[in-house]
């Protein structure tokens, strides 16, 4: 069984090869892992996606083995074969990826995994189902990073479902460095980002500004 701390959600970080048309995504998740993310998302899908498969198993291991050369905690989105494959410490799944029970029963017991839920409905389904470590709820804010994504639950409905959660819950969409005030106070345990270090020039400022955001430790 992997142990789970809830302060890996402080600062996230989420991008595959779609987040980075002009960038080298090697050294972005590098920058970050140095400036103290303390955990990573590799999420690489849609139209924009650049990566082969072949080339998305081969940039799954270098950067798992970048992040288990930090310490940071190396998650796999929606794709449980590559994550087995690479040794993930984790997997995200969204509620239209593959079933979530049978992933907890291939993968439950040696990986760490994250549930999408957007609204009530979805965070009370989930609080039934074993297993399951954190939830990324969300967006809070309109996203340009997810083209499908849910519709926004701003501020007040973050902090319907955190209350509602029965796990830590990781805020998610469009948050920006002024927002992660108010996003710490809906108890929330931390930000999942993607353009916010994606687009910056001072990744490394932004990423003090998550560890210090005063996070929920519950
Ligand atoms: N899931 C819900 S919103 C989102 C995902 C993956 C995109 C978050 O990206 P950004 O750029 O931080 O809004
Ligand atoms: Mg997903």
């Amino acid at each position: 069984m992997k142990t789970f701390n809830p302060a890996i959600l402080q600062a996230y970080f989420i991008c595959g090869s779609q987040d980075l048309p002009h960038s080298n995504l090697f050294q972005v998740v590098q920058t970050a892992l140095d400036a103290g993310i303390t955990a990573y998302q590799f999420r690489d899908k849609g139209p924009n996606s650049h990566l082969s498969p072949p080339q998305k198993l081969a940039a799954a291991k270098q950067l798992r083995q970048m992040c288990a050369q930090a310490g940071v905690p190396f998650f796999i989105d929606d794709d449980v074969q590559l994550a087995q494959k690479v040794q993930a410490d984790g997997v995200h799944i969204g509620q239209n990826d593959q079933n979530i029970h049978q992933v907890i029963q291939e993968v439950g017991s040696q990986m760490l995994i994250g549930y999408s839920c957007s609204n009530m409905a979805e965070v009370q389904a989930a609080n039934q189902i074993k297993g399951i470590n954190y939830y990324g709820c969300g967006p809070v804010f309109t996203t340009s990073s997810k083209p499908d994504a849910s519709p926004v639950i701003g501020l007040s409905g973050l902090k319907k479902l955190v209350q509602a959660a029965q796990r830590p819950v990781v805020a998610i969409g469009g948050i920006k460095a002024s927002d992660l005030p108010a996003i710490a106070q809906t108890q929330a345990s931390g930000a999942a980002v993607i353009s916010l270090l994606t687009q910056s020039n001072d990744r490394f400022a932004i990423i003090q500004q998550l560890l210090q955001a005063g996070w929920s430790t519950d």
